[in-house]
């Protein structure tokens, strides 16, 4: 496993154009999305920060020379003004309308207190824009074992997604699972995914 930073973006039109697949990572501000791509790769090459808001442009990480992780910046930090959080709506709401080669979206969220208003109105949103999409419980270390089955059930009942990966990015607990499911998404065919789109289901590209 290779992974190296290639490039942050704060415009769509600097994002590469290689047509490689790419899996990206979203959530709530310090929800623990660069904790986590940095738990896949095994190096520390996307920044963390007990500060929410450290990751506030688009980074490009490229795996295996043959795929791209991309960290996006955490939503609902309240300290962002208001001009920089509606540039940063804008951005996402056209990357995920025009990047042709994602092929999964994780979310991410905080097994502590998920889903939060601004969760579920993330999943509305990415829900409309019918890419496969996955949801990863983070921080479970922090979680005792009948804490973390009262959340995932929590999450289960509300977002109906059977596939909750559990993760702890301290003890690299659930990267397995995780890869399993990146593997399947970036190595999907893009015949099959285009169907997928046309029957308009977010499901069937899985
Ligand atoms: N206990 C525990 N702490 C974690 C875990 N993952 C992340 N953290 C901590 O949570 C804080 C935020 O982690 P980041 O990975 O920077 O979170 P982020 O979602 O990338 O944050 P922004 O880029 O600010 O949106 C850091 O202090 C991490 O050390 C985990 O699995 N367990
Ligand atoms: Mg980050």
């Amino acid at each position: 496993m290779t992974g190296r930073f290639l490039k942050s973006i704060s415009r769509l039109n600097e994002a590469p154009r290689d047509r490689l697949p790419e899996v990206a990572f979203l959530g709530r501000s310090n929800v623990g999305k660069s904790s986590v791509i940095n738990s896949l790769l095994g190096s520390k090459l996307a920044r963390t920060s007990a500060t929410p808001g450290r990751t506030q442009l688009i980074n490009f990480f490229l795996v295996n020379e043959s795929f791209y992780f991309v960290d996006c910046p955490g939503y609902g930090y309240a300290r962002v003004p208001e001009n920089l959080r509606r540039q940063w709506q804008a951005l996402m709401e056209e990357y995920f309308k025009q990047r042709e080669f994602l092929k999964l979206i994780v979310l991410l969220l905080d097994c502590r207190v998920a889903p939060t208003a601004l969760d579920q109105r993330m999943w509305k949103q990415l829900a409309a824009c019918r890419k496969p999409l996955t949801l990863v419980l983070t921080k479970i270390d922090k979680l005792s074992s009948r804490e973390l089955q009262e959340a995932h059930q929590r999450v289960l009942q509300w977002s109906h997604q059977t596939a909750i990966v559990h993760y702890s990015a301290i003890h690299d607990s659930g990267r397995q699972q995780l890869w399993r499911v990146i593997h399947s998404a970036v190595e999907s065919d893009p015949t099959s995914s285009q169907i997928a789109k046309e029957l308009g289901s977010r499901k069937s590209g899985f």
